[in-house]
């Protein structure tokens, strides 16, 4: 099973080019950390993504909070990928039909496509949303995951709904590499199909190692309970990092230091 196999093996598990990078790029780092850097000033954003970089296999971003956008900033943010080599996975959540989630990923003002490896969408269209990110991402080689669970409280993301978008995701393996999830997918829902060797990449959220939740509904887990008890394969931290104050350069690149060890050694507890 793929939770049992480093995760530079498995980069021969994917033919899509994204997933292999995430992957080598993980082993090459020893590093199975995404910093969620949900702030509203694009000098915040770069500062935090500079401090932390070197601590990550993958820098999250919501662009569309971003204040002060310009495409420049996209530039900026190319520019500390390659110097930090790490990638970039723009969380939309894309929810629509085809054809206006196709020209969401492409064009508007963040033209996401162009910049971002990684972006997700729920499944909650079918299998039209898939095709409509399809046309974009797969010829620029981006990968795709799917939301089939989600970390808050009272999530409508469960049981059957969670199942079919497994389903969704094993008919497009081409371009979709994985979920946003609290734990393993593969194999769910198979139903009699042969799904021996399958393997999707698990992004999680809601993780924290203080706090157990917020006000708004999000629950936090820790990065063993996530990795080492549910098998996922990298945890996506926000606020556990960059806390309340983005001008806090040392504390948000001490904590970075924090969860990447505490997510390294649950995937070696888990290896083991
Ligand atoms: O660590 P936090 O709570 O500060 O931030 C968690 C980040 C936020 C959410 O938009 C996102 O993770 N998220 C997602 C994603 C990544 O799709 C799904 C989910 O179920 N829960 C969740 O928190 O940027």
């Amino acid at each position: 099973p793929p939770h049992t196999q480093s995760y530079g093996e498995r980069s021969l598990n994917f033919t899509n080019p994204t997933a292999k990078l995430i992957l080598e790029t993980m082993e090459r780092k020893k590093s199975n950390l995404a910093v969620s850097v949900d702030v509203t000033d694009k000098h915040d954003l770069l500062a935090i993504i500079d401090a932390v970089a070197p601590y990550v296999c993958m820098i999250k971003t919501h662009i569309d909070i971003i204040e002060n956008f310009d495409f420049s900033l996209i530039e900026q943010l190319q520019h500390l990928s390659h110097k930090h080599d790490f990638l970039y996975f723009e969380d939309r959540k894309f929810a629509d039909i085809g054809n206006t989630v196709a020209l969401q990923y492409s064009g508007g003002v963040h033209k996401i496509a162009s910049w971002a490896h990684l972006t997700n969408a729920h499944p909650v269209p079918g299998p039209s949303i898939i095709m409509g990110l399809a046309s974009v991402g797969l010829p620029l080689g981006r990968g795709l995951l799917l939301l089939a669970e989600m970390s808050t409280k009272g999530s409508l993301a469960v049981g059957e709904y969670t199942e079919e978008a497994v389903r969704m995701a094993r008919r497009h393996r081409d371009f979709v590499i994985g979920f946003i999830a609290q734990t393993r997918m593969d194999g769910v829902g198979a139903a009699g199909d042969d799904v021996s060797g399958e393997d999707f990449l698990v992004l999680t959220p809601g993780i924290g190692l203080e706090s157990k939740g917020d006000s708004m509904g999000q629950q936090y887990r820790t990065p063993r309970e996530a990795v080492y008890e549910s098998g996922s394969d990298i945890i996506i931290v926000g606020r556990g990092i960059y806390g309340t104050d983005p001008k806090a350069i040392d504390t948000i690149t001490r904590q970075a230091e924090r969860y990447m060890a505490a997510g390294w050694a649950a995937y070696l507890e888990r290896l083991a």
